[in-house]
């Protein structure tokens, strides 16, 4: 059977919408957990385990038990609806990997910046990032065990955000959970774009 020309008529394919998100965030806020707690093709990762070398300059409070650090990428896909495809770039969480992001961000829809209360200054380096090029981001705080549970408004105060950026509480271990900041980036970059046009 040629595809397409069945008895029934053309099947009824959808090509998808893909889009490109970046996953970041500080040194160990959870940007590998979420990519691969959603994607469901087996992520790629290129993480390496952290070097006593590194230990002066790899920030390890409230991340003690953390032995690899990504060093290039992470990299996921998940499909939100049959004809909405999501690829998830998480960038890497140190500053000396800065020189990938111009890299990473080409053609990005928009991007999440994962932020851990416990060391809310890391993520102000990616929210300056996002804001300065225009790229819509949501930020997704990510409630660690022991972390003091802040409400939205304050960490919106705290990262001096836009009141239309999106602030969400979420769990990075937690499907759902990432589902929900994925389709609020989605939702705030189309809202962006269309504002701009
Ligand atoms: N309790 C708890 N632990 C988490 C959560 N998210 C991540 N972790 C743990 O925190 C550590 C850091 O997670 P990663 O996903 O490697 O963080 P990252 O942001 O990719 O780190 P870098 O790539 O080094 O910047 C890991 O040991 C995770 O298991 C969370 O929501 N709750
Ligand atoms: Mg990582």
């Amino acid at each position: 059977m040629v595809y397409g020309h069945s008895d029934r008529g053309p099947a009824q394919v959808v090509d998808p919408v893909t889009l490109k998100i970046l996953v970041a965030g500080g040194f160990g806020a959870g940007k590998t957990t979420l990519v691969g707690a959603v994607s469901e093709i087996k992520p790629l990762r290129t993480e390496e385990l952290l070097s006593e070398a590194g230990r002066p300059v790899d920030d390890l409070a409230g991340v003690e038990n953390k032995r690899t650090t990504t060093v290039a990428m992470d990299f996921g896909r998940i499909t939100l609806r049959e004809d909405l495809v999501l690829y998830l770039f998480g960038t890497p969480g140190q500053d000396r990997f800065w020189f990938l992001w111009d890299e990473l961000s080409t053609g990005a829809l928009g991007a999440v910046v994962l932020a851990d209360t416990r060391r809310l200054q890391d993520c102000f380096a990616a929210v300056d990032y996002f804001e300065r090029r225009g790229i819509a981001f949501t930020v997704a705080v990510n409630c660690f065990d022991r972390a003091a549970r802040y409400p939205e408004e304050t960490v919106r105060e705290a990262l001096d955000l836009d009141p239309q950026t999106p602030v969400i509480l979420c769990d990075a271990r937690e499907r759902e959970s990432v589902k929900e900041v994925l389709i609020s980036v989605v939702e705030h970059a189309m809202m962006v774009s269309a504002t701009r046009r």
